[in-house]
């Protein structure tokens, strides 16, 4: 991967929906071309702040600018400006950036704008599109279980429909015949897409990914059509909810299986109540050290993973509750809330700040269609 002479930095987008493995392809992918010399900058988005995959990617020593209180496509300035920022402290040759789950239209909104008002500064790499391979096979019909209900799955199939490149990604979960089923249903209906398999988790099979990323150019075919109303009214059935605390106890405890503990009891209330998690992502950061204890769910139905275990009990610390679900955001609040509530006598806790809400409408600073 050497570096040519004359260079402009190149930008690459690597969307996906709400758990599709966006942060964890991103943070694979970075360090690797980290180890290999290339100076990278990273660009989280989120509708909110408190974010745990800024935080996630920042322990990692990773220079990263976040984009809070709306997505790329509606604050389009702010996604220059935090490339800028990058510029400035970490001089980047590749840009990723990480697109809000529940967001679409990012060739319209993002990649043309800046490739005909930045086409001198930067690279367009091609769109890549991330999916689970569980929730696709559900989506498709291909599987049975709980999929989302239609607007939302509006928001999913654009997505989709946008891409150069779906990344079938999670295929340590998989088996060939059910990959290939995957494959054959996603090259058929989204036929302008080219379709790689990769576990982002493992670094399997990414290299053809990661060179289209590097090497290709972004297909200039028109944007797909996307009707607002829709895509609001899907995007709009999400209830988002953030939250941060202080943990502190008297007793030494183990961070690992209180993550745990609040993630099941969440999940099952969310079930309960007929909701259908997306994402559910919470980190714990104890004050001592620089230790980070990071547990995800991404389904329902699913269970939650510890993907990044605390060594040591810990006294005391940070925690992040980031939570995207099909529900009510006043229910995904009281889950949230009331589970921290009652963790019993032993752990007390404050809750910092809490915010929940549905996204907005979106209104893109720029909508082209072509470049
Ligand atoms: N088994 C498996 N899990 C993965 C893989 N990539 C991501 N995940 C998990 O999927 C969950 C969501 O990942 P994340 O990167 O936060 O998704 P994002 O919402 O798209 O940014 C986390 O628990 C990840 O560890 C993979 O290749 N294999
Ligand atoms: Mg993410």
């Amino acid at each position: 991967m050497a570096k040519p002479l004359y260079f402009k930095p190149r930008y690459i987008m690597i969307g996906g929906f709400l758990g599709a493995g966006k942060t964890t392809a991103i943070l694979q992918f970075a360090q690797e071309l980290h180890r290999q010399g290339t100076r990278v900058g990273l660009i989280t988005n989120d509708q909110s702040f408190g974010l745990v995959d800024t935080a996630l990617l920042s322990s990692q020593g990773l220079p990263v600018e976040e984009i809070t209180g709306g997505c790329f496509c509606c604050r389009f300035q702010s996604l220059m400006d935090a490339a800028g920022k990058l510029t400035e402290t970490a001089a980047p040759d590749i840009f990723i950036a990480e697109p809000v789950g529940s967001c679409t239209d990012l060739r319209a909104a993002v990649s043309y704008p800046l490739r005909r008002i930045y086409g001198d500064d930067y690279e367009i790499a091609p769109l890549s599109v991330l999916v689970d391979p569980i929730r696709a096979m559900r989506i498709l019909g291909l599987d049975p279980g709980k999929a989302f209900s239609e607007k939302v799955l509006y928001v999913y199939d654009k997505q989709l429909e946008e891409a150069d490149i779906i990344v079938i990604n999670k295929t340590d979960l998989l088996d060939s015949a059910k990959l290939e089923q995957l494959r054959s249903a996603l090259a058929a209906k989204y036929p302008n897409a080219r379709i790689v398999a990769v576990s982002a988790r493992t670094g399997d099979r990414v290299e053809a990914w990661h060179r289209q990323m590097l090497d290709g150019e972004m297909d200039v075919r028109e944007a797909p059509e996307v009707d607002y109303e829709v895509y609001a009214d899907g995007e709009a059935m999400l209830g988002w909810l953030n939250a941060s605390a202080r943990i502190d106890s008297d007793a030494p405890f183990d961070g690992n299986a209180l993550l745990r503990r609040i993630a099941d009891r969440i999940q099952a209330i969310v079930r309960t109540g007929g909701g259908e998690i997306a994402h559910l992502k919470m980190t714990l950061s104890p004050d001592q050290g620089n230790d980070l204890g990071v547990v995800n769910l991404v389904r329902g139905d699913g269970t939650a993973e510890s993907i990044h275990r605390l060594q040591d009990d810990m006294n005391s610390g940070e925690l992040l509750v980031n939570l995207r679900a099909e529900a009510d955001p006043e229910m995904l609040r009281e889950a949230v809330l009331g589970t921290l509530a009652g963790l019993g006598s032993s752990i007390d806790v404050k809750i910092e700040h809490s915010e929940c809400f549905r996204p907005a409408k979106p209104a893109p600073t720029y909508r082209m269609a072509t470049v």
